[in-house]
């Protein structure tokens, strides 16, 4: 990506530099042989200089440890000869007009993006010619306005864009056009993202606007440069040099997410430092966004609850005392004169120790209200957690933030979101879909996916979260009778939410490939793609990603994407199959400790989850237990509620089941569940050796690293299965059936230490 965040050794940088320098000099050279005038000289110049900042980073990338995975799925390598031939027909300049910072990024996406793919130059055109790929809006292009296609871009909306194969004059040309210029950039990367993946571009006609309004992905970072459930390195917000010298890769950052559509970016944790909202932190905040407007990506932040009292020694934070109300009125007022495009607050409020409303016996709603309505003036949101669980004795948490948020339906501010995890707990490898989902018809829901692998073996494992949230986003809440999918109600359409939005918890870092795992840049990926289109499949998903990051070699893209479409079924079987969840080992969550009943809240012990008796296993949420289920609509409740008709998938979620139980399968419980522990660890296996057959169709470096994670993923996988087994067994008092191999340690061993990652 960007050079200056390249590794590379000086020498050669500046070997190359000089042969830039020449080759900038040798084109300015020769244009102006071609054009005379005092305008063209000035054209040339124009160009010239255009071509070295083009060409610069691209043979300056050249020289970098090429294959460590800083390029995401932006590589742009040449293509395979057969193809160059067939895009080079079709693509020969670019014409970008205007001087926009986002009309620049536009420019130097198309001609990075075609020079790197084509192999050979593809130069910027002042002027229309022949088979050139002309971008931007009907106001930064008189091209573009000559078209006359206001009605349709109106529509598509300023993220939206349309790509199409059309003539100006006797020229053929492509133009990706849109109202905005953020819809023309979305379009930029849409169209070189058909090339990656050799789509044929011969008769385009595109038309795309994303489904949902707010694609944010939520960083969990501190102000000492940590991440709370970050698992690639520190955080990439270095506030000790801001605002003075922003770091080049938050550029890079920036153009990452907007090349999947990511128009947000919480920048601080959750469990939030009031610190942040002070004017030395908001000044560092305002150089953040300067870098991110070119890519159409707006900051926001979270607020802690107290920052009143925190910053300015207010006695109170109570959202009724009108001291506080006007301090929230004047921190807004300060932001955006700072950040006149700021997005808005995250906040969680009233949980996990967080300060919040009902600390001073006010209501959710009226704290989200209160920063609602601080924000409105500047059309700012606020985006309220739903992530709320009190510590009652004897409760279920799985209910809790029904109980707190559901009776308030409808009496959210217009600019405030409800985000609502996927599941009722905490992001556990498998879950139902939040109850919430299906019942606040009147409020703005944004779902939170976790990106980064809290539960999910950290970025030691390969795991592809597209299936998981697809998953989700499928699930049938019943609310308006069948159909009723949670994609509809997160897109609006179900209950004609004005205001939609999707967030994502980050899983980026300051580690070379951005995610630990080269694979955990699907995950990021995903999201976004999801993120603009909640309809789209994870096969699809898979394979775009594949094409652009690894290879677009066909069996190798096949081999790839069925590793990937089973890798989550894989992780669930050998972490927590048939409906189990929240049986990691405490704090850290990587690795089995179902035994653990050691922290004081009951609701953040394994023992609380999984219930383990010698009757049985599983949390009983039916009538005769919780009766959680009942937060459901009758199509999904009464199916979840019968032991019959529940998908095993969930079975001890809903249900407290007996060992003996007779399973689909035929089997007793103990014997399947056993089975399906054995069952990922054979898939962890099985892969291992697939992913040493495609040696030769990815670079050696990245395969030996997903190698070497493999290797650890499969040592966990069995320590998983070994745990998890001998420790139920004590409950079930059954030998393990056939087909399951003999653990590798003791009970004992398990218990004594923690795996390691
Ligand atoms: C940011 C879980 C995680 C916490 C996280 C919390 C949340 O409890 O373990 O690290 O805190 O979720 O989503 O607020």
């Amino acid at each position: 990506m960007s050079a200056a965040s390249s590794k590379r050794d000086p020498r050669e940088k500046s070997d190359k530099l000089q042969f830039v320098v020449a080759l900038g000099r040798h084109v300015l050279r020769k244009r102006r042989r071609t054009l005379a005038g005092p305008r063209q000289t000035d054209v040339c110049r124009t160009f010239g200089i255009a071509c070295l900042a083009v060409f610069i980073p691209l043979f300056i990338g050249a020289t970098a440890n090429a294959e460590d995975g800083y390029r995401l799925w932006l590589r742009y390598d040449p293509l395979p000869r057969r193809m160059i031939d067939v895009y080079r027909a079709r693509v020969t300049s670019v014409v970008v007009t205007g001087g926009s910072a986002t009309l620049s990024a536009i420019r130097a996406e198309l001609v990075n993006g075609c020079t790197g793919l084509f192999g050979s130059s593809i130069p910027v055109a002042a002027v229309l010619r022949d088979r050139a790929v002309i971008a931007g809006t009907p106001k930064s292009s008189r091209l573009i306005a000559g078209l006359r296609w206001e009605r349709q871009l109106e529509e598509l909306g300023p993220e939206g864009f349309c790509i199409r194969s059309t003539r100006i004059g006797n020229s053929s040309v492509i133009v990706i056009a849109s109202r905005g210029e953020a819809g023309a950039l979305y379009g930029t990367f849409h169209f070189l993202r058909l090339i990656q993946t050799l789509q044929p571009i011969d008769t385009l006609d595109v038309s795309e606007k994303p489904r949902l309004a707010l694609r944010i992905i939520d960083h969990w970072d501190n102000l000492d440069g940590t991440i709370e459930r970050g698992y690639a390195g520190r955080s990439l917000w270095n506030w000790s040099a801001l605002p003075g010298s922003p770091d080049p890769r938050l550029r890079d950052y920036a153009r990452a997410e907007a090349s999947i559509g990511i128009n947000g970016c919480v920048l601080n944790n959750v469990n939030a430092d009031s610190r942040f909202l002070n004017s030395e932190y908001l000044r560092k905040v305002a150089s953040i966004a300067e870098v991110f407007r070119a890519y159409g990506v707006r900051v926001y932040l979270s607020p802690r609850f107290s920052a009143p009292m925190d910053l300015d020694g207010l006695n109170t934070a109570d959202p009724f005392d009108p001291r506080v109300a006007s301090w929230w009125r004047k921190k807004a007022d300060e932001i955006y004169k700072l950040i006149p495009d700021f997005g808005g607050f995250l906040v969680k409020a009233n949980s996990e120790g967080q300060p919040g409303p009902r600390t001073y016996n006010r209501t959710h709603v009226d704290g989200a209200n209160m920063m609602a309505a601080a924000l409105a003036p500047h059309n700012g949101v606020v985006i309220w957690r739903a992530f709320v669980y009190d510590m009652k004795p004897g409760y279920d948490r799985a209910g809790a933030a029904y109980e707190n948020l559901q009776p308030f339906d409808g009496k959210f501010a217009s600019n405030a979101l409800l985000q609502v995890k996927n599941g009722p707990v905490d992001f556990q490898p498998r879950e139902p879909f939040h109850p919430l989902f299906g019942a606040m018809p009147k409020t703005n829901l944004m779902p939170e996916f976790q990106i980064t692998q809290e539960y999910l073996g950290f970025s030691n494992h390969l795991v592809f979260l597209a299936q998981m949230w697809r998953e989700v986003l499928d699930s049938e809440t019943y609310a308006k009778g069948p159909g009723s999918t949670v994609a509809r109600v997160v897109d609006g359409s179900l209950n004609g939410e004005r205001l939609t939005g999707m967030a994502g918890v980050a899983n980026t870092g300051s580690d070379r490939n951005w995610t630990g795992h080269d694979f955990a840049q699907a995950n990021w990926y995903a999201f976004g793609r999801l993120a603009w289109n909640p309809d789209l499949a994870s096969e699809r998903i898979a394979g775009e990603w594949i094409r652009m990051t690894l290879t677009n070699d066909t069996k190798a893209v096949a081999a790839i994407t069925r590793l990937m479409l089973d890798s989550y079924q894989s992780l669930v079987d050998y972490m927590t199959p048939l409906g189990l969840h929240h049986i990691m080992w405490g704090g850290h969550h990587y690795g089995p400790a179902p035994w653990w009943d050691t922290e004081q809240r009951a609701d953040w012990n394994p023992t609380y989850y999984h219930r383990a008796d010698e009757i049985g296993l599983g949390f009983d949420r039916t009538r005769t237990g919780s009766n959680t289920v009942s937060q459901y609509h009758a199509g999904a409740r009464d199916r979840l509620a019968n032991l019959a008709t529940c998908p095993e998938s969930l079975l001890l979620w809903f249900h407290h089941v007996r060992w003996d139980y007779r399973m689909h399968s035929g089997r007793p419980m103990w014997d399947e569940l056993a089975l399906r522990y054995q069952r990922g660890v054979d898939w962890v296996r099985a892969t291992r050796k697939q992913w040493q057959a495609l040696a030769g169709a990815i670079d050696s470096e990245r395969h030996q690293r997903v190698a070497n994670k493999l290797a650890v993923q499969e040592r966990d996988a069995v320590w998983w299965r070994d745990a998890c087994l001998l420790y139920f067994q004590t409950f079930s008092k059954q030998p393990l059936p056939a087909g399951v191999e003999r653990p590798e340690r003791t009970l004992a061993e398990y218990k004594a230490k923690s795996l390691e990652w």
